[in-house]
């Protein structure tokens, strides 16, 4: 009896877990034309031959904190729909704006702890500034797709369970005018592997200001 309901279990689960080992993987490898890799790059995979999957409510959800009068991360792309929560980690207050196409919008001075948010329900590039705190940016790229990440200092970056075919995938990198757009077809079970070569403007980041820890303003 034990055994038979085992059995029958092991049916039911079959479909799901080949769906899993049948899902493709991406890993993307990126570098500067000097050969550096690209850290904080930007990447997501629009499927060209089937409608993207509606969002889940996790999916819907993002951070990008104030901390050490930096926001954290510099960059993050994000699905159309997400609600993005502006936290406050530092004991100085923060005002955060956008004045892009797909958002316009400004939370004013707040505080330490407290967070605020935002819906971002338009698709493209916001970036995102501080009114007090020039050096302050973000960008967060708005995408109709559940599969996007961002590259880390290795110039690395996996996005895992989709389904073969072909994509639209673009990069981009605040030091890009405008995304890399290439067409990839991605077979199942396999980990796909992708190397990109993008040419960056010069690095014109202005870092924090070297002053604090003196001044809070
Ligand atoms: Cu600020």
């Amino acid at each position: 009896m034990r055994f038979k309901r085992l059995a029958l279990l092991a049916l039911f689960l079959l479909p799901a877990f080949s769906m899993f080992v049948t899902a493709a993987e991406v890993r993307v490898a990126a570098t500067d034309h000097k050969g550096s890799p690209i850290d904080e790059l930007v990447i997501w995979l629009e499927p060209l031959d089937a409608p993207a999957p509606p969002p889940t409510p996790d999916e819907l959800q993002a951070t990008v904190e104030q901390i050490d009068e930096e926001f954290d991360p510099y960059t993050i792309a994000v699905r159309k729909g997400t609600k993005v929560e502006f936290p406050n980690r530092d004991a100085v207050q923060h005002h955060v704006y956008s004045l892009s196409k797909p958002a316009q919008f400004e939370i004013p001075l707040h505080g330490g702890d407290e967070t605020e948010s935002v819906v971002l329900d338009q698709p493209g590039l916001v970036p995102i500034g501080c009114n007090i705190h020039d050096w302050m940016l973000s960008y967060i790229v708005v995408v109709d797709t559940p599969w996007f990440g961002t590259s880390q200092a290795d110039g690395v970056v996996s996005v895992a369970d989709l389904p073969s075919g072909r994509y639209q995938l673009s990069a981009w990198h605040p030091r890009m005018r405008q995304a890399d757009e290439r067409t990839i077809t991605l077979s199942e079970g396999e980990l796909n592997e992708v190397t990109i070569e993008l040419r960056l403007r010069p690095d014109r980041r202005i870092r924090r200001a070297p002053s604090s820890g003196g001044a809070s303003y």
